[in-house]
This record gives structure tokens, C-alpha cells and sequence, in this order.
């Protein structure tokens, strides 16, 4: 029995895009973020982060979307998405991986949403988010440069770096902020594949 708790953010949305990419069996959990589920003592359990999203099977428990997407691409992939092997390509996966996590999600687009859509709790700034903004554009511009002749991160395909990117991009939209023109192809083609619309209608049903 695989299981997954989470829905609504960009977080939730990549172990959910990666189980259907996979052609995975799963149960979702649909709980929400800041709607006072993830504090329940029965989740608290599970998670002592009290965040989604939250990953469960019969060999593993995992938090961080990114460790979750890791494992489930790592272990369950046959040929769907590329998986790195050899040593080199997957401290290139990493490289990415990190990049992404690191610079375009928690020091960009969260310091968006902290200071934005949940200023009431972490203090509005228009000011941060702006430069947050601008973080994060500077970071596409470095991206759109690796994609301006390849339409895929690592040069083997489809993987882990891409469905985090991709989330980002989803988000960065959500929030207003441009693509440049080669990040925009890149997303105009991954955006149609049937596993990502899926993945969208269960993350954001509405
Ligand atoms: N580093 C974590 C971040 C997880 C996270 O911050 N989740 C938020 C929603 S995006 C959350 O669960 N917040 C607490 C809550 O909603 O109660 C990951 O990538 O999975």
C-alpha cells in the first residue's frame, strides 16, 4: 500500500505528478495546507513537521517533496522517466535538484508566499516579496540558458529535476512572475503530458 497526504501546493502536487507519471497505485490523503489537518495528533504522528506532502509504503515513511520524488523516480521508474546512472549523472541530478529546491522554491517563490499569502502569520512585505520576485527571475534566466537548444535538464531525458522545475514554473505563473521565452517552450511542452494534467485536476481540484 502506497500513500500520499497532501493537496493544494506545489509541494503536494510533485509526488502526486511523479506516482501517475509511474503508472504508481496510490491512496490519497487530501488534506490541506493551514487548514489545521496537518496539526491532528493522528498526522502529527506521522509527521512531526506537521507539513505535507507525506509519503508512506510498507518499506518507508518520508517527508520533503524532494526525497519523496527521489525515491519514488529512483526505485519505481521503467523507463518512464529518466533515471540517473552513474555516479556523475546523478550529482548532476543533484546539482539541479538543489538548485531548484533551493534558490527557486524556499529563497524565491516561498519568500513570495510567506510574505504575500500568509503576511498575516509571517509579516506582510510587499518589499520582500518584490525582491523575492526578483531572485526568482534572475534564477530562470540561468535555467532558460541551459534550455534554450534542450527541452529536458539532464541531457538523458525527463526526470526528477524536471517536475520540480516544472511545479516552480506553475507557481511562478500563479504568482505573476514572466518566464523568459525559453522557459515558457520548455513548459508549453511538458505541460501537455497526460500524466501532469492528471496530477493536476487530483492537486488542484478546483
Ligand atoms: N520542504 C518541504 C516543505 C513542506 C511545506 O512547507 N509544506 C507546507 C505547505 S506547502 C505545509 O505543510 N505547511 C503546514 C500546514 O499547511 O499546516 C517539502 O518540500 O516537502
Amino acid at each position: 500500500m502506497r500513500e500520499i497526504w497532501g493537496i493544494g501546493t506545489p509541494r503536494s502536487f510533485r509526488p502526486i505528478w511523479v506516482c501517475e507519471e509511474l503508472g504508481l497505485d496510490y491512496q490519497h490523503h487530501a488534506i490541506g495546507p493551514r487548514t489545521g489537518e496537518t496539526q491532528q495528533p493522528e498526522f502529527t504522528a506521522l509527521n512531526r513537521k506537521q507539513k505535507i506532502p507525506f509519503y508512506r509504503d510498507e518499506r518507508v515513511s518520508l517527508s520533503e517533496s524532494v526525497a519523496i520524488c527521489r525515491y519514488l523516480t529512483h526505485n519505481f521508474s521503467d523507463g518512464q522517466v529518466s533515471v540517473p546512472d552513474s555516479p556523475e549523472a546523478f550529482a548532476k541530478e543533484d546539482e539541479w535538484c538543489a538548485y531548484i529546491y533551493g534558490e527557486i522554491d524556499e529563497t524565491g517563490l516561498y519568500v513570495m508566499r510567506r510574505h504575500g499569502d500568509l503576511g498575516s502569520i509571517y509579516g506582510e512585505s510587499p518589499e520582500v516579496s518584490a525582491a523575492a520576485a526578483s531572485y526568482v527571475s534572475r534564477h530562470f534566466e540561468v535555467v532558460a540558458d541551459r534550455l534554450a537548444d534542450d527541452n529536458t535538464l539532464m541531457t538523458s531525458g525527463f526526470g526528477l529535476a524536471d517536475v520540480l522545475l516544472m511545479s516552480c514554473l506553475d507557481w511562478a505563473i500563479a504568482y505573476g512572475v514572466a518566464l523568459p521565452p525559453a522557459l515558457q517552450g520548455y513548459y508549453d511542452c511538458h505541460n501537455t503530458r497526460p500524466a501532469y494534467q492528471r496530477a493536476m485536476k487530483i492537486n488542484y481540484p478546483d
